[in-house]
């Protein structure tokens, strides 16, 4: 090609590169593996098996529980597979149980019809919040009840189960045993008033319904009465010992958040005792076990064999990911309400089969995100539902990153429609929209949309922001690793704001065109370069604007390096720059507090 450059009325025209993409060196770019390829571990390479907490079929979603698993996982999952990390991350609907079977009966439909809408709901919500998961799948299908029954009868032959006769509330009124959580009280731990059977949302211990003060059937209110039945229990008791061991060095190796340490630890402290695992209900997991044969396992004995279940619905080689702990990292996403059954049950019922599975490496959990200082309730419609953010018209990248960026990782903390609208103002717009526009608009006006041949030795001080930005990057990628999601998100604006300083110190106008020629080619390049490596660093809070700004940029997506490259060249046509971010107007935020404010029920 040839590189001819002339300025013409106070535009530089500059011929374009023919092949665009041989200006790319493919070690820092991602080619992408076919659809079809199923992902699978390999022997010697870093291989992390994603899950985040299966969500009941029987409800919508939530932003809290959006923030809480499914995104969080999402956003650790592309980081994890754009630094060339082996990654599947599985997830879906936990349909199994009590509350489904009330809820159809509700509804006045079968389960199974109820399961088919939710999941559908579910699959619907994350599919608008680009959630990228490998397979998304549920609980009710053969390969559940077959390794969940395998599991199970695996306990029994080690002598892990033992039968109780167990006394159950059961409910005169609508002829029906009641489950944990269809029984309510007071709390007799705090004296809350509207504790459930099965835990109290207040003070958050776990309960034994019969521990309730005066307790209540959720359905109809009348008081219910004890009756017998036979059910099986997992001796956790037994396996306390080796779940006490395993869960003190896991946590240490796979640094769990603080929150997930102190709910197990004070779970094991209290002792473990045998624990229920069967439930008199048809719609659930059979009991392998003649005598047994009329009751399901229960839904949280059940819920957590879904990862693998899931998992082997994705390929037959899911025992490469599950029992593979020599070559396979876990690391599980959830609100802290679910900790204990990943971090003390399941792992109990794995080492109680006395295989070799994959267990827990990382725990990411989160505290909860409260609606304008109150609780989300589908109820009385406060709040913001998975299925309504979309109605405002705001895309699921400034969604993803206003969640993001309150996500609760050490204390609860608080959506507000004030803070999503200067979030939207200040942070996106001004900062990183207004750096990507400033230089692509620059170019495409000044030099015909084609890179200049530059120098960064044209650059007064190339070096100072070129190590800012290294230093930036290589916390980035700290924090990434610990699964610091808020920080890294922090840290990746913190380059664009490096960015906006760098355009401030060089003051790109068509002074500095006209003037100093060669400085000007070098802030562009330089700049262009700073965008692409934004880019990459966003991709996995803001999917849809890092390809945005790739196809801008006319470039496949770059792979997250902790050192700042000019992987852009001479002679690179760009396109046309395109807004990523529009203002929203104050007023709304009036407006949408009162869309939300659970008026519209009335
Ligand atoms: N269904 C449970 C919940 O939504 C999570 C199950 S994770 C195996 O709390």
């Amino acid at each position: 090609f040839e590189d001819v450059k002339k300025t013409i009325k106070n535009k530089r025209v500059i011929t374009v590169q023919k092949d665009g993409t041989t200006a790319f060196n493919k070690e820092n770019v991602i080619i992408p593996i076919s659809g079809d390829e199923k992902i699978l571990p390999k022997d010697g390479e870093r291989n992390v098996l994603i899950t985040s907490a299966l969500p009941y079929v029987n409800n919508v979603p939530h932003l809290g529980n959006i923030i809480g698993s499914v995104l969080s996982a999402d956003i650790y999952s592309r980081y994890c597979k754009n630094r060339g990390y082996n990654t599947l991350y599985v997830c879906g609907t936990d349909e199994y149980g009590t509350a489904t079977e009330t809820k159809a009966i509700e509804d006045g439909c079968t389960p199974k019809e109820l399961c088919d809408k939710y999941h559908k709901i579910h699959k619907q919500v994350y599919d608008w919040f680009q959630i990228g998961f490998d397979k998304f799948g549920r609980t009710t299908t053969e390969k559940q009840t077959e390794i969940a029954q395998d599991i199970f009868l695996k306990l029994n032959e080690n002598g892990y189960l033992e039968e109780q006769t167990m006394k159950q509330l059961y409910c005169p009124e609508h002829n029906g045993y009641l489950a944990d959580r269809y029984v309510e009280g007071e709390c007799p731990k705090c004296q809350y008033e509207d504790a459930r059977g099965d835990q109290c949302d207040k003070c958050g211990s776990l309960l034994d319904p019969f521990e309730l003060v005066n307790p209540r059937c959720k359905l109809d209110n009348a008081t219910p009465v004890p009756k017998f039945s036979e059910h099986i229990f997992l001796r956790l008791n037994e396996l306390e010992k080796e779940i006490n061991e395993w869960s003190s060095s896991a946590a240490e190796k796979g640094q769990w958040s603080k929150n997930s340490r102190t709910i197990t630890n004070s779970w094991l402290k209290e002792g473990l005792n045998p624990r229920c695992i069967t439930r008199d209900l048809v719609w659930g997991t059979p009991v392998p076990l003649e005598k047994f044969k009329n009751k399901v396992l229960y839904v949280w004995f059940d819920a957590p064999i879904g990862y693998c279940s899931i998992t082997a619905n994705y390929t037959d080689d899911w025992e490469k990911w599950w029992k593979n702990p020599e070559n396979v990292q876990l690391y599980q996403f959830m609100g802290k309400d679910n900790v204990p059954f990943h971090t003390v049950i399941f792992p109990g019922s794995q080492l109680g089969t006395k295989e070799n599975w994959t267990m827990l490496h990382h725990l990411s959990t989160t505290e909860y995100l409260q609606y304008e200082n109150g609780k989300f309730s589908k109820s009385r419609g406060v709040g913001v539902f998975g299925n309504n953010a979309q109605d405002i018209g705001v895309s699921p990248s400034v969604w993803r990153y206003f969640l993001a960026s309150m996500r609760p990782e050490t204390s609860d903390s608080q959506f507000s429609w004030s803070d999503f609208v200067t979030r939207n103002n200040s942070e996106l717009l001004a900062n990183l929209g207004n750096f990507v526009n400033r230089i692509m608009k620059f170019v495409n006006s000044k030099y015909n949309s084609v890179i200049p041949e530059f120098s960064v030795d044209d650059l007064p001080n190339y070096s100072s922001l070129k190590s800012d930005v290294d230093e930036l990057l290589a916390t980035y990628i700290s924090e990434m690793e610990k699964v610091h999601l808020k920080k890294g998100l922090e840290t990746a604006m913190l380059i664009s704001a490096r960015g906006n300083q760098f355009l401030q110190e060089n003051k790109l106008d068509n002074n500095l065109f006209i003037n100093s020629p060669k400085h000007t080619d070098a802030v562009v390049g330089i700049g262009l370069n700073l965008i692409y490596t934004l880019a990459s660093v966003i991709s996995p809070y803001m999917p849809e604007t890092s390809d945005i700004i790739n196809n801008m940029l006319n470039a496949p997506a770059l792979k997250i390096s902790k050192e700042f490259n000019l992987n852009l060249q001479k002679n690179h046509n760009i396109n046309e720059a395109q807004y990523l971010f529009t203002r929203i107007d104050e007023k709304n935020i009036e407006i949408w507090r009162n869309k939300f404010s659970g008026q519209q029920v009335k």
